[in-house]
């Protein structure tokens, strides 16, 4: 078996793959010069996101359980559930500690536009090595960004820290591991067509993500 192509991917895509986890908003909350209604814009934006990727995660679970002929993949997926499940009550008491009232947020057109590529990615004609390799994407983009913020010379907010911790732990880090490793092993054996879509996948998350943290940095 090839070693895995994502990293490849990653390097061939360096430029764009920078932007999405290296992008002005992560930088300006590492070096403590971030603006708090970005911050609040980001929290309302993505809890929408949030809110949407869940159905998104529970139709890879469901591919897994049909396609894959690896027990583990199910649950490692199923763990990222439950972690969903603790984030979207993050979501709440973060936004009532910021004064954000999530009920009357409107979405804007870079969380629109992510929604609708979920919403592809959902249907059952997109199999599971595209879906699965749009999945680790999503969580390894976030991963990336918000660990830099924890490095021991980043000047994170103390107020900003436990929304860095969520994603850029060492555990989150791992996790994000193990789904690459689900996708590379699928994608090693998968058809060039396919091949192709969950490349064409990868690389829009990436623009997407640019997109998204543009529209939180205002
Ligand atoms: C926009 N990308 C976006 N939001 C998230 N919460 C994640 C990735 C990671 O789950």
């Amino acid at each position: 078996m090839e070693k895995g192509v994502l990293k490849r991917w990653i390097k061939e895509n360096d430029g764009l793959h920078s932007q999405a986890t290296r992008h002005p908003f992560i930088l300006s909350i590492r070096d403590g010069t971030v603006d708090f209604s970005s911050y609040k814009r980001w929290l309302e934006q993505d809890y929408l996101f949030v809110r949407n990727f869940v159905p998104f995660v529970a139709s890879v679970l469901v591919k897994a359980s049909r396609e894959s002929e690896n027990d583990s993949d199910m649950e490692i997926i199923l763990g990222g559930m439950a972690a969903l499940n603790d984030e979207i009550l993050w979501f709440k008491k973060e936004a009532s500690k910021w004064n954000v009232q999530l009920s009357h947020v409107v979405p804007q057109h870079a969380t629109e536009a992510y929604c609708r590529l979920l919403e592809i990615l959902i249907n059952p004609e997109t199999d599971y090595t595209t879906a699965v390799t749009a999945f680790w994407a999503i969580e390894a983009v976030y991963q990336q960004s918000f660990s830099l913020c924890l490095e021991s010379d980043s000047k994170t907010p103390a107020e900003l820290m436990q929304a860095c911790r969520r994603w850029g732990n060492d555990d989150f880090g791992t996790y994000c591991e193990s789904l690459r490793r689900i996708a590379d092993r699928h994608l090693a054996h998968a058809p060039e067509d396919v091949r192709k879509k969950a490349e064409e996948a990868f690389k829009l998350i990436l623009q997407l993500e640019v997109d998204f943290w543009n529209m939180s940095f205002g």
